[in-house]
């Protein structure tokens, strides 16, 4: 019986997420930094379902734990789904998001709201020993707005606009964001599989 869920991520903001959807399966969730686990993995699938799992099963080599991993990003309609898998690395992995989000906006200029759809895409993979691996994908459906707004989230949240609310993933609360993101998707189907079998 494994005690722990490792979550293969560095990303602070995802813990945050992750501790509050899957904290009711009584398990204590690491990231792989509370873990001591200190892996570069390449992320070379051309998925985010296969991303997702190359980077459970690169962590799940280095334990006996109940490895999860997500890839996630945003998929933008009218840039033929760019950034896509390489949300991360867009303009480069170090380059801030204030600047990363302008240079979205600049390439939608003059784009009508129409064509402005978008979507968060997060797949998350699970290692469980002894089991087949499982993948789930979750997805927020919106549109890029034409100006950043918001000081919540992460990432591209201050661009990407949910349309029954008209404001951006950024203006959302934590718990608003959770109860209808891609990674909350994701998280809410994969603990549904995942509690009957750990
Ligand atoms: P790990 O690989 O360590 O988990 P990462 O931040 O590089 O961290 P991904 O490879 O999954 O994570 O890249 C996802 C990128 O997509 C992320 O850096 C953001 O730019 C964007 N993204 C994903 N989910 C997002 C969200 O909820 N809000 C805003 N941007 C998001």
């Amino acid at each position: 019986m494994n005690k722990k869920i490792i979550f293969a991520t560095g990303n602070e903001h995802k813990m945050i997420e992750i501790r509050q959807i899957l904290g009711d399966l009584g398990k204590e969730i690491l990231s792989m930094k509370e873990a001591g686990i200190d892996l570069d993995i390449v992320e070379d699938g051309t998925t985010f379902e296969e991303n997702a799992l190359i980077k459970a099963k690169a962590v799940a080599k280095h334990c006996d734990a109940i490895v999860l991993a997500d890839d996630s990003g945003l998929e933008i309609d009218y840039l033929n789904k760019e950034p896509g898998i390489y949300s991360s690395r867009y303009a480069g992995e170090d380059t801030p998001y204030e600047i990363k989000n302008q240079m979205l906006l600049d390439r939608l200029k003059g784009v009508p709201r129409e064509q402005r759809t978008a979507r968060f895409v997060c797949a998350i993979a699970a290692a469980v020993p002894g089991k087949d691996p499982i993948v789930v994908r979750g997805t927020i459906e919106g549109y890029i707005g034409d100006q950043p707004a918001g000081e919540n989230g992460f990432g591209y949240d201050p661009i990407f606009y949910v349309p029954d609310l008209n404001c951006s993933t950024a203006e959302l609360s934590p718990e608003e964001k959770n109860a209808r993101s891609h990674r909350g998707n994701a998280l809410r189907l994969m603990r549904e599989k995942l509690k009957d079998i750990i």
